[in-house]
């Protein structure tokens, strides 16, 4: 059989680059797409640098991406790319509009244009529910969205159902939840506290890396969050991106729900974390509103019982595990770096 291609636009960021690994083992000739200003040597696919071609473009840059199809022809694209911070994306309202919204079209475009037999895999988030009526959600369940990013996914999310029926575009969208792993960026809740948990066990009162306000995340010994109540459905990445490869395997493109179903405060996510170590959360953990949102995303958990019966995909990593392995990489990372 022919040796597929794929096409990972955002191959350097959590998702891409588990997606890679698991292309690679399937023997796919696998082309990343990344920004120019991202360093390949310190980046989280600096091991597979010789196993993959690596191109530079931006999803801002419509020439990019085409002449990147052009060239590499592949059979497969997924689109990982985006201003991908909920949180942030008032504050970034245009550029999230731009890259996460506009910037998935411009994928469709090219595609289009370009090499039409492709399949496009689009990355949709929960985020589009913003405060749903119904948990958990489903993929008949109403769209909401209450910040930039939800909004801007919404559009890609909506363009996506247009370009496929409009042009015949294989086009298949995964609504995936939380998702995280050892590679999330420091921002993110999840490895905000793995961190912090790390720090306070290994005796760090002062942490080295800073959080959203540029302060260290870890400081006199406590870690400031916004909203401790909030809830959330967290699967680990590495699961969810096998997801996204079953969808584009799939007859005919679809829309899946991709999460576990099961739902946490943030302040149980801080339990399972310094519990892991022995250490008493609510000792070292403060709310503080400077991280609280300007408004925030309602109950979001998923039923993906689509998936499972469509795709045959199920989560396979626990809440526990999960958070365990964020944590203990966070102690080798620190670890290290002492030496
Ligand atoms: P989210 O992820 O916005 O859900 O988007 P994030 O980890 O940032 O927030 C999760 C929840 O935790 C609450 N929270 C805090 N969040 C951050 N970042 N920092 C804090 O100090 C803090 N305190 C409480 C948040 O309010 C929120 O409720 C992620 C991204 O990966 C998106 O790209 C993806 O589409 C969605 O998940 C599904």
């Amino acid at each position: 059989m022919k040796q597929k291609t794929a096409l990972i636009i955002g191959i350097a960021g959590q998702d891409g680059s588990y997606l890679a690994e698991f292309l690679l083992s399937k023997n796919y000739r696998v082309v990343g797409l990344m920004l120019n200003s991202i360093v390949l040597s310190s980046s989280l696919i600096a091991h597979l640098a010789n196993k993959i071609a690596i191109t530079y473009g931006d999803l801002l840059d419509m020439g990019s991406i085409m002449e990147t199809i052009r060239s590499y022809q592949p059979d497969e694209i997924y689109n990982l790319a985006a201003q991908s911070s909920p949180g942030d994306s008032w504050r970034l309202a245009i550029e999230t509009a731009e890259i996460t919204g506009v910037g998935a079209q411009r994928v469709y475009e090219a595609v289009r244009c370009v090499k039409p037999d492709c399949r496009i895999y689009q990355a949709s988030s929960s985020e589009m529910f913003g405060t749903p009526t119904m948990v958990p959600q489903n993929e008949h369940t109403p769209f909401e969205p209450v910040n930039p990013y939800g909004a801007a996914k919404l559009y890609a999310h909506s363009m996506a159902q247009i370009y496929s029926k409009s042009y015949n575009l294989f086009i298949a969208c995964g609504i995936l939840f939380n998702h995280e792993s050892p590679r999330r960026g420091i921002n993110f809740l999840t490895q905000k506290v793995a961190y912090g948990a790390a720090c306070i066990k290994l005796g760090i009162l002062n942490s080295p890396d800073l959080n959203e306000q540029g302060e260290p995340i870890v400081k006199n010994g406590t870690i400031a969050l916004g909203n401790l109540d909030a809830k959330r459905d967290w699967g680990f990445a590495g699961d969810y991106v096998e997801a996204m490869w079953m969808m584009l395997q799939h007859k005919t493109p679809g829309t899946y729900v991709i999460g576990t179903g099961e739902i946490r405060t943030v302040r149980q996510l801080c339990e399972e974390a310094f519990h892991g170590v022995g250490l008493d959360w609510k000792k070292h953990v403060v709310a503080d509103q400077r991280f609280i949102r300007l408004t925030e995303t309602g109950t979001t958990v998923a039923d993906a019982t689509k998936a499972k019966s469509e795709l045959g995909w199920s989560p396979r990593t626990s809440f526990a595990d999960l958070v365990k392995m964020m944590v203990e990489h966070q102690i080798n990372r620190i670890k290290k770096q002492q030496n």
